[in-house]
């Protein structure tokens, strides 16, 4: 017999959502998939509704919510078009599962090749990013200050700052790259939005200006994607719990 998605304890808006739902707190990772709805909005007009989760509350590791995501954490996706509705956990694998959206390839690529570097970058800063950049936050909030995890993390992240660099400038393919992935300048995809919700929070990880100038392009390209309308409204006080 398989145990139900939803139990008593299920916030009704969760279980009563039609299309899909959106679990989430407005942390970089739930930014990524936050600012990924709103983009997917301004160009085919997908809708969702959102639960807005408490994570200080532990609301995440409750057994509702884990048998939506069992890793207890947030963002969270259920598809409730698809019978039984289909949740899917972990920020990347919620951005690939959305691009069914875009028929488009508005933040995707038809071709194989560029399709390949769009999800190298998306991987490379699931697997060799937010966690180093995550730790550093962790390490440094903590009450009991560790210098040598600090300075682990903090050179890490430092490092990978460089390996976006190093992609943005072009410095070893010849051209300056707008975004991250796809030919010549680039195309504005999901491997930039789900890097882009933590690179941006490169003050809050305690790197000065004088630190950040030895990454121009990546700056450049910071101050590129802020600007763009739903990037502001997936990172805004719809977003946040009130
Ligand atoms: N690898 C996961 C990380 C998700 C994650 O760490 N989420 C944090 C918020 S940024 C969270 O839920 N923290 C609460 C907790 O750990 O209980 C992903 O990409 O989805």
């Amino acid at each position: 017999m398989t145990s139900p998605m939803y139990t008593d304890q299920t916030p009704a808006d969760v279980k009563n959502a039609k299309a899909v739902h959106l679990l989430t707190e407005n942390t970089p990772n739930g930014q990524k998939v936050q600012i990924f709805l709103e983009e997917l909005a301004d160009v085919y007009g997908t809708e969702w509704t959102t639960t807005l989760i408490d994570c200080s509350t532990n609301e995440q590791k409750k057994d509702w919510f884990l048998r939506l995501n069992p890793n207890g954490r947030i963002p969270v996706i259920i598809d409730n078009t698809q019978s039984p509705p289909h949740s899917v956990m972990e920020t990347s694998a919620e951005l690939l599962y959305l691009l069914k959206f875009d028929t488009d390839h508005h933040f995707s690529f038809k071709g194989d090749v560029d399709q390949s570097e769009l999800l190298q970058w998306l991987f490379f800063w699931h697997g060799s990013g937010a966690p180093y950049q995550g730790n550093l936050g962790f390490f440094r909030r903590a009450q009991e200050q560790n210098p040598f995890a600090i300075n682990r993390f903090r050179k890490e992240t430092y490092r990978v700052f460089n390996v976006l660099e190093l992609q943005l400038s072009g410095k070893y393919h010849g051209q300056p790259k707008d975004f991250l992935a796809g030919k010549g300048k680039g195309q504005y995809s999901v491997a930039d939005i789900g890097t882009w919700a933590w690179v941006k929070n490169w003050p809050g990880s305690g790197y000065t200006d004088e630190e950040m100038k030895d990454f121009p392009h990546l700056v450049k390209w910071i101050e590129r994607i802020a600007e763009r309308p739903a990037v502001q409204r997936g990172i805004g006080p719809k977003f946040k719990l009130s």
